[in-house]
């Protein structure tokens, strides 16, 4: 049988005379994108092994050719090809070679001094300490995707978030509702009574037709009941997506995976399913047994800290288990916030929105050193390239148009195991250019030189974050910085923190249960200053970012759960000795791997800092669709991370 439309389904005077499980009020819902919804349609597309798709595409690599994107000795994508000899990201590159002596190893693109361009360069990998990675054609590449993801769709029925480089969430519903009415002209019609919260008429469609789409499949007494209007608008958002994969292949050459569900954690859950180049549909009555099968750490939000409490405070990772656990004993451990987030959770709960803002929040460039600094002149020197990167990107961000500027520079250096941190806002009222960065980094650094104790340097990052809007209509650019300087300008921040300022930003915060999931997450005080807040402390614990990696997260990053927790310190040596990850235990064949792994763990910790957590307030929901008070205003709060986002176009050495 084809898909749903108007008479495709055998109706019977006993199916007319059945009603659907939703309302009228639920489908005029859809129309607004409310989360409020049973029938709502979430989609999550990710792109197959991102980076390496990117490289064989720019190659001409036949697609069944195994080929893997190296960075220094690791490697950080492996296409499916390679994955089938067991090569993986745990891999260095003579490992992989040695498991495929054909694997294609193609080193990412560098910057490099003296060169006013970032270019791929067959003695890359030799040029640690020289070389600074660049990942601008694949954020070209995937800026590309998501342009063409927007054009595929309907232009005022579209609510698209870029979720990382490779990644996208669709909120399907408006389109979905617009296409539903087109097809059942039945669903026109008010509801006979008057009164939305009529049930609706059952659907005339018997079967339906899922193509080829991977359908999370249930027990037959399940998969007996007739489809109602959830499966219907869930087949019109699997066909969509199904078109928007389409013309990426088409037009672009990449295949991706998808998940379609009725919110972003279970669609998520579902690309992750089947890859590549496969769609998975979960519908509502197949959300229950689809989590049953997956661990909670690989849930969104816990990958991290907060999963592992969760994992050893109950003594289980099943989710199926933990869904016995009582509401009121999972408060009891954990909170009351934290317990109905993670009650909710764990039964496929989540009200967050799809968010279209696409505008980045930061921009980072840093450098880790092997072997470390230990002078101010090699410092300054990156410090140069760092202003000089960021300014290419604040360049592409618009910031010659007066568009969007930063407020606050940071720069992290690390030492020791030590992370110090200065920040600073941003002058108001003069044009920001690579010069005046440069000239406020370097202000930075001697602040935190002054300090003492500052060589050798293992790491050194610039950030820029607290974007405001310039000019909109005809504001001229003496508006913008009239605005600007509205703002109360910052003074330097010494952001070692002392007594007075941490008891200062408590009091600022609302009061937050001691207990909840908040705690799991640094906050970011009044004032963003960016996402780099949350290392605005000596911490002796947390790896640092090297270039790549970190540049990946932080201008990209917003994935949630590809690892877990547990830290350990960068010079710790007996740690690196044993060359195994003490949070996820994966094992690394060189100490650089090692590391390189370890920042993107503290990249994505900052991500997920970035995050606000719960989803509702109070009560747990015991059903979909029926959100407990206030859900609504939470879900608000449950918001994505920052996604961000530039390339490198320039980048001058002086
Ligand atoms: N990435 C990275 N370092 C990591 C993880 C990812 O540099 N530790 C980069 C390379 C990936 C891209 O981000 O290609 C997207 O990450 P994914 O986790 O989505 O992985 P892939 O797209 O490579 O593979 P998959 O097909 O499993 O999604
Ligand atoms: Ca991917």
């Amino acid at each position: 049988m084809p898909s749903p439309s108007p008479g495709s389904g055998a109706s019977s005077p006993l199916r007319d005379a059945r009603r659907s499980r939703f309302t009228y009020r639920q489908l005029a819902q859809l129309a607004t994108y409310s989360t409020a919804t049973p029938l709502r349609v979430v989609a999550h597309i990710d792109l197959d092994a991102f980076y390496a798709q990117c490289e064989m595409i720019r190659l001409g690599v036949p697609e069944d050719k195994p080929l893997a994107v190296q960075q220094w000795q690791g490697l950080i994508a492996v296409n499916y090809p390679a994955r089938k000899w067991e090569i993986g990201r745990h891999c260095n590159i003579t490992e992989a070679k040695k498991l495929c002596p054909e694997l294609i190893a193609q080193h990412v693109a560098t910057w490099r001094e003296g060169d006013d361009k970032w270019a791929y360069r067959d003695d890359a990998a030799a040029n640690i300490a020289t070389d600074k990675v660049s990942l601008d054609p694949y954020r070209l590449q995937s800026r590309k995707i998501l342009a063409l993801v927007k054009d595929s769709l309907p232009k005022d029925l579209q609510k698209v978030e870029k979720a990382s480089i490779d990644e996208v969430f669709l909120d399907l519903s408006a389109q979905v509702h617009s296409e539903l009415l087109r097809r059942f002209p039945e669903l026109s019609s008010p509801p006979p009574s008057g009164d939305v919260a009529e049930s609706l008429p059952f659907p005339s469609a018997a079967a339906l037709d899922w193509r080829n789409d991977n359908l999370v499949v249930l027990d037959e007494d399940q998969e007996t009941l007739d489809p109602d209007w959830d499966d219907v608008v869930i087949l019109l958002g699997s066909e969509i997506v199904r078109g928007v994969r389409a013309e990426i292949r088409e037009k672009l050459g990449y295949t991706c995976s998808a998940g379609i569900a009725n919110n972003k954690l279970v669609s998520k859950l579902g690309s992750a399913f089947k890859k590549p180049n496969a769609q998975t549909v979960v519908r509502s009555r197949a959300v229950l047994p689809f989590l049953t099968g997956i661990k909670v750490t690989k849930m969104r939000n816990l990958g991290g800290k907060l999963g592992d409490q969760v994992v050893s405070t109950f003594g289980t990772e099943s989710v199926k288990e933990l869904r016995d656990i009582p509401l009121d004993q999972i408060k009891a451990k954990l909170g009351d916030e934290t317990a109905v987030w993670l009650y909710n959770t764990i039964r496929g709960i989540d009200l967050s929105e799809v968010n279209s803002r696409t505008q980045i929040k930061s921009m980072l460039s840093a450098k880790s050193f092997r072997p470390s600094i230990k002078t101010p002149e090699q410092g300054i020197k990156w410090l140069r390239i760092f202003a000089g990167d960021i300014y290419s990107r604040l360049v592409e961000e618009g910031i010659l148009e007066h568009k969007r500027w930063p407020r606050t520079i940071n720069l992290h250096h690390r030492h020791a195991g030590q992370t110090r941190s200065k920040s600073s806002s941003i002058p108001s009222g003069k044009p920001l250019d690579e010069q005046a960065l440069f000239a406020l980094a370097k202000e930075l650094f001697y602040q935190i030189i002054a300090e003492g104790d500052v060589w050798p340097c293992a790491n050194l990052s610039l950030s820029v974050s607290g974007f405001e809007e310039g000019v909109k209509g005809n504001m001229g650019i003496g508006a913008f910085f009239k605005k600007r300087e509205e703002t109360p300008p910052r003074r330097s921040i010494d952001t070692v923190p002392n007594e007075s300022s941490i008891m200062e930003q408590q009091s600022k915060k609302p009061r937050v249960d001691k207990s909840s999931i908040q705690q799991f997450f640094h906050k970011r005080p009044a004032g963003d200053q960016g996402p780099l807040q949350v290392k605005e402390h000596l911490d002796a614990n947390q790896p640092q970012p090297d270039d790549a990696k970190f540049s990946w997260l932080d201008q990209e990053g917003n994935d949630a759960d590809k690892s877990s927790h547990g830290v350990i310190g960068l010079e710790d040596s007996a740690h690196l000795a044993s060359l195994s990850c003490p949070r996820c235990k994966a094992r690394f064949g060189d100490e650089i791997s090692l590391q390189s792994h370890q920042d993107w763990h503290f990249a994505k910790d900052i991500q997920d800092s970035e995050r606000v957590k719960p989803t509702f307030a109070d009560q747990p929901a015991t059903s979909r669709g029926h959100p407990p008070k206030g859900s609504g205003q939470a879900s608000k709060r449950g918001r994505g991370g920052s996604k961000l986002e530039q390339g490198q176009s320039k980048l001058t050495f002086g």
